[in-house]
C-alpha cells in the first residue's frame, strides 16, 4: 500500500496578487516542495473555470463577491472571477515543484457546478476520477496540503475520508480564506470525519 501527497490549488489566483488571494498563500510553497520526496505519489489539483462560471458573482446580476445563493446542488458562495482556464491567475505558483506530480486533476470545469473537492463536484456525486487513480496506484494514505484550508482542502479531506482513505492534514502547509467562521467549522467537520491533524 502506498502514500500520496495531494497538493490542492497552489495557484497564482489564491496567492497574494491573485484574484482570490488567500492571506500568506504563497508562504506554504517551500514546505510543500520539501515534503514531496516523502511520498510515493504527488498529485496536484488545479481550479480551472471557464469564463463566466456560475460560481462567479459577475455571472449573477445584482450579486457581489461573497454573497451566498442557492444552487440546485445547495448553497454556493459567489467568488470574484478567478482561475479562468489558461489565464496567469490559473497557473501554478511559479516556485511549486510541479515536475514531481504524477497527475494534475483539474476541477470546476462544469459551467453550472462548482467543484471544491479533488474528488467530486459540489453535487458531491460527479467524480473527477481521482478516486480511481488512487485506488489503481494502491494508495491508502493521503496527506492534504494547499489552498484554501476551509474550502478546497476541507472538501477534499472530507471526501477522501468518506471514501475510506486514511487522511492527514498538514495544517501548517495550508492557508485559509476564513469567511464568517468557515475555518473553525471546517476544522470541526474534519475532526469529526476522522481526519488526523499533523
Ligand atoms: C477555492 C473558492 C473557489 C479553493 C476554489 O481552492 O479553496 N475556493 N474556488
Ligand atoms: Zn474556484
Amino acid at each position: 500500500m502506498s502514500t500520496a501527497l495531494l497538493v490542492i490549488d497552489v495557484q497564482n489566483g489564491f496567492c497574494p496578487g491573485g484574484n482570490l488571494a488567500v492571506p500568506d498563500g504563497d508562504a506554504i510553497v517551500p514546505g510543500i516542495n520539501a515534503l514531496m520526496s516523502d511520498f510515493a505519489h504527488v498529485i496536484l489539483t488545479q481550479d480551472w473555470h471557464p469564463a463566466g462560471h456560475s460560481s462567479f458573482a459577475s455571472s449573477h446580476p445584482g450579486k457581489q463577491p461573497y454573497n451566498v445563493i442557492e444552487m440546485p446542488y445547495g448553497a454556493q458562495v459567489l467568488w470574484p472571477d478567478h482561475c479562468v482556464q489558461g489565464s496567469a491567475d490559473a497557473a501554478f505558483h511559479s516556485d511549486l515543484a510541479t515536475d514531481r506530480a504524477r497527475a494534475i486533476i483539474r476541477k470546476g470545469m462544469n459551467p453550472k457546478v462548482d467543484s471544491y473537492s479533488a474528488f467530486f463536484e459540489n453535487d458531491r456525486s460527479t467524480p473527477t476520477g481521482l478516486e480511481g487513480l488512487l485506488r489503481t496506484l494502491g494508495v491508502r494514505d493521503v496527506t492534504m496540503v494547499g489552498l484554501a484550508t476551509d474550502f478546497c482542502v476541507t472538501y477534499s479531506a472530507l471526501d477522501a475520508a468518506r471514501l475510506g482513505f486514511s487522511v492527514t492534514l498538514r495544517e501548517d502547509l495550508t492557508r485559509a480564506i476564513d469567511l464568517n467562521g468557515s475555518l473553525d467549522a471546517a476544522r470541526t467537520e474534519m475532526r469529526e470525519a476522522g481526519v488526523a491533524f499533523a
